[in-house]
């Protein structure tokens, strides 16, 4: 692929991501979303909800956003959840582009 195409590729992204955030979130929102964030996320599986494409895991500390809590994450794809199960340690990435947070990725540490 050349460069040109990929820019393409990267600017018809970024439209969509502006466009679907103008439909889905406030005018607020909008103002404040920027690029995509990501941040490595260390932790312990508590519960699953793959029927709402959630996951509640117990993190430890995320460097500069967030202290260790339990929370419910977001999967965009629940095939993340696949082989996952509570009480296994986990390893991922943390998407985050206000006001929406989500997993992006998701691994078994130890079992
Ligand atoms: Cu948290």
């Amino acid at each position: 692929m050349n460069r040109l195409a990929r820019n393409n590729r990267t600017q018809a992204l970024l439209t969509l991501l502006v466009l679907s955030c103008a439909s889905g979130c406030g005018s607020q929102e909008g103002k404040s979303g920027g690029a995509v964030q990501y941040y490595e996320l260390k932790g312990l599986v508590m519960a699953l909800e793959p029927s709402r494409n959630r996951v509640i895991i117990a993190h430890e500390e995320i460097p500069h956003f967030m202290k260790a809590m339990t929370m419910s994450f977001t999967v965009k794809d629940t095939s993340l959840l696949q082989g996952i199960e509570v009480g296994d340690s986990v390893r991922g990435v943390l998407a985050v582009r206000r006001p929406d947070l989500w997993l992006d990725s998701l691994a078994v540490v130890r079992k």
